[in-house]
């Protein structure tokens, strides 16, 4: 720390009580938990407002809402995700719990600026709510936005367009702080290869964040402008070109999807090697891998856009960057199951959610090489396909992985331990409820159903009421998983300091930490992932 410290350095006031000591906090931990409730209340809300519009779809014709409510139903679905859960969710909770833990010291290099960040985050959240219900209603454009016809529509795309904005602000100062945690305030004694493989994922993704989210609130502002002042840049009708919107929306929007999944891959890279109790396979190859992701991944946002009318050498070009893509992804892949191989495995809630994740994002990542070229793109564009690959991309990826890290990190959080009966019930009923929901959305799409329709032919029907028995399941897992977590609160069976033999730094303080979570001068190890004494003190039956 610098002699004199800035005033977003300065550590929180002391004598704070009550309501105070939360809302003006400054310490890294209970800002990971406000944004953890915050956030888990806008996941409850999308995940509701999406298992609506599935039931909507469960037959032809109208269900329970209109045309004009389901347009504004995906809509929001698709903002609240992932604005407000996929993009915040694992970095802004666990990497602002874990990663001044993991690097060995007392909180992040701008604590005041943290707060600021989550005030920001609460701001966009409201900003969203409110555009709900004021005059216009929610907008109908999907997440896309898209002009002209965000340009045109009379509902609150200015507002909502604003909220997305003030969200990315907040996404960015938290990865301002992260990157500069991460070089100013490493314990000395923790070099660059020995820092945990969440933190490094943390790392990558917050240079994504500083780096591409700028040019998504510059493209929103301007949309803000045409609405307003007619500039005339993206609308047609007055010399401006849409194409152009798409390809600044997508050049922050797929490195976006980076920003999504690597904090996910960080979670799933410390829950492996510790449940196989094994040293992870490639460790130097997952950290490559992480910032491989982040640079080839802004290379290659025209594949949303084959269908655009670009030239065939420009869709050569994007179809090609697009499978390197998948190179440093698949590495990671390997080293997860080349970790499992031979290993002592002991099967718990977090490993189970973790085995999950590698199936449902591989599934999810190999059907994004069918998007990847351009001749099957061109065929299911637009589709249920495509709706079916990033659910599985950014739900049975992010969103499991998610579900991974709560289970995992809980009985650090919280110093209590929840019921596993439960939880394996529940991670059954999602898997199985995920599985019949959107397997059948990538044949519907292979048929041509297209995405964002309010109705569908007679051909379609069988295919979507077997989504709607998907979709109940999926939706009942999932609320049993959150309500398990709860009640651990209340039963109060008390977690030890390392229920899971793991070790990385959080494992060595007590659950929960300590305000400045260290008691004694932090231990690093020469490998971040080595248990040997772990095995030796448990083969001792300590
Ligand atoms: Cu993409």
């Amino acid at each position: 720390m610098s002699a004199t410290p800035s005033f977003f350095q300065t550590p929180s006031p002391p004598g704070l009580t009550g309501i105070k000591a939360w809302l003006l906090t400054h310490d890294h931990k209970r800002l990971g938990l406000m944004y953890l409730w915050a956030v888990l209340f806008w996941f409850v809300v999308a995940l509701t407002v999406g298992f609506l519009i599935r039931i909507e779809l469960m037959s032809m014709g109208r269900t329970i809402m209109s045309a004009e409510v389901y347009n504004s139903a995906f809509t929001l679905h698709g903002v609240i995700m992932i604005f407000l859960f996929v993009i915040p969710g694992i970095p802004a909770i666990f990497g602002n719990f874990f990663l001044p833990i993991q690097l060995g010291t007392d909180d992040v290099f701008f604590p005041r600026l943290n707060l600021l960040s989550w005030y920001l985050y609460m701001i966009g959240g409201l900003l969203a709510l409110i555009s709900l219900f004021t005059a216009g209603g929610f907008p109908d454009t999907g997440w896309t936005f898209y002009v002209p016809f965000s340009v045109g529509t009379n509902n609150n795309v200015s507002l909502t367009v604003f909220a997305a904005f003030i969200l990315g602000m907040s996404s960015m100062l938290t990865g301002l702080n992260f990157i500069t945690t991460v070089h100013r305030m490493r314990i000395k004694t923790m070099g660059w290869m020995q820092i945990p493989l969440f933190t490094w994922s943390l790392y990558a993704t917050a240079w994504v964040q500083l780096l591409a989210t700028p040019v998504i609130s510059i493209t929103l502002v301007l949309v803000i402008f045409e609405r307003f002042f007619q500039i005339g840049l993206f609308d047609p009708d007055r010399g401006g070109d849409p194409i152009l919107y798409q390809h600044l929306f997508w050049m922050y929007s797929h490195p976006a999807v980076y920003v999504m999944i690597l904090p996910g891959m960080g979670v799933i890279s410390e829950i492996i090697p510790t449940f196989s109790r094994k040293a992870i396979f490639g460790y130097k190859a997952i950290v490559a891998s992480s910032l491989g992701i982040a640079v080839a991944g802004s290379l290659v946002w025209a594949h949303h856009m084959y269908t655009s009318g670009m030239s065939d050498v420009a869709v050569f070009v994007f179809s090609l960057l697009t499978f390197l893509v998948a190179i440093p992804t698949a590495v990671k892949v390997f080293s997860w199951v080349s970790t499992l191989y031979r290993a002592s495995i002991e099967m718990t809630p977090p490993l189970l959610y973790g085995l999950i994740f590698i199936y449902l994002f591989s599934v999810g990542g190999l059907t994004g090489l069918v998007l990847g070229a351009a001749g099957t793109d061109i065929h299911v564009h637009d589709t249920h396909f495509v709706v079916a690959h990033f659910h599985f991309t950014m739900f049975g990826g992010t969103g499991f992985a998610f579900f991974a890290a709560l289970h995992y990190w809980w009985p650090k959080m919280f110093g209590v331990m929840y019921n596993f009966k439960r939880a394996y019930l529940a991670a059954t009923l999602a898997t199985v409820g995920f599985m019949f929901h959107y397997v059948p959305m990538f044949i519907l799409g292979l048929k041509g159903m297209p995405r964002r329709y309010y109705d569908y032919l007679p051909q379609f029907s069988q295919g979507n009421s077997l989504a709607a028995v998907g979709g109940l399941l999926l939706f009942s897992g999932i609320i049993l998983m959150l309500v398990n977590l709860v009640l651990s609160l209340r039963s109060r069976q008390v977690a030890a300091a390392n229920p899971w033999g793991g070790c990385t730094l959080e494992w060595s303080v007590p659950s929960p930490p300590p305000l400045h979570n260290f008691v004694s001068e932090p231990r690093v190890m020469a490998y971040p992932y080595d248990f040997s004494e772990i095995i030796a003190r448990e083969s001792q039956g300590k």
